[in-house]
């Protein structure tokens, strides 16, 4: 296969992060394009071309842009985690598997942790805050957590076994979601799947870089 060419474009400490840390996991070759969110650069007519939601992670393949965290890291695996031993082959069980987590992750878990964050979090205006609603955003997210929990009943890792880029996407919205308070102490499995993933070399090194 041919040399795939990538640029991405990123901010530090943000939903650019998980997609850094997969291209250390798997070693991509790449160029970085760090945009500066508050000085607007991800405004600017030449990003809006590449992202029209003007925002990071953006990443240009082959010429060809792409967006969005979840989508970026399928194609990650995809491209460079089969060979890699790192992700499924698609149109196998276990792909299934890794797309159902890892959309999960992105889709079924961070509405509820909005809630929670905007209707009780120390980083939203008091205007916003509602304790009914923390209430129903806590019992929605243990009931995800609880979901999780039971896939987890027989395995240390979402695929089974051995450490998988499902499990660095999967973790990096669980590390979130510590960061966010909530309750995945109550949750042993899923808690040290998040301590697993936050111990990787790739997660910590891209949480660090400034
Ligand atoms: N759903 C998007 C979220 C992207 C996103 O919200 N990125 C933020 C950084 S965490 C951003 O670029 N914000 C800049 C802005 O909104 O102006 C994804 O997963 O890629």
């Amino acid at each position: 296969m041919n040399p795939t060419k990538i640029t991405f474009y990123m901010a530090p400490m943000s939903s650019a992060t998980p997609v850094d840390s997969a291209l250390r996991e798997l070693d991509v070759p790449h160029e970085t394009v760090r945009l500066d969110l508050k000085a607007g650069d991800q405004k600017k007519p030449e990003f809006l071309a590449l992202n029209p939601n003007g925002k990071v992670p953006t990443m240009v393949i082959d010429g060809a842009p792409m967006h969005e965290a979840l989508a970026i890291m399928h194609f990650l695996g995809d491209r460079f985690g089969v060979e890699k031993g790192l992700w499924p082959r698609a149109g196998t069980a276990d792909h299934r598997t890794a797309t159902s987590w890892s959309t999960w992750a992105y889709v079924t878990l961070p509405p509820m942790l909005m809630l929670f964050n905007v209707a009780g979090g120390p980083r939203s205006p008091a205007a916003l805050h509602h304790p009914p609603l923390v209430d129903f955003a806590l019992a929605e997210l243990r009931q995800r957590f609880g979901a999780l929990e039971a896939h987890l009943a027989d395995r240390p890792f979402i695929l089974g076994e051995s450490y998988s880029l499902a499990d660095l996407i999967v973790g990096s919205s669980l590390l979130w979601a510590q960061v966010c308070g909530a309750p995945i102490s109550e949750f042993p499995r899923v808690q040290a799947l998040t301590q697993r993933v936050g111990d990787r070399p790739a997660v910590r090194d891209a949480w660090q870089a400034t």
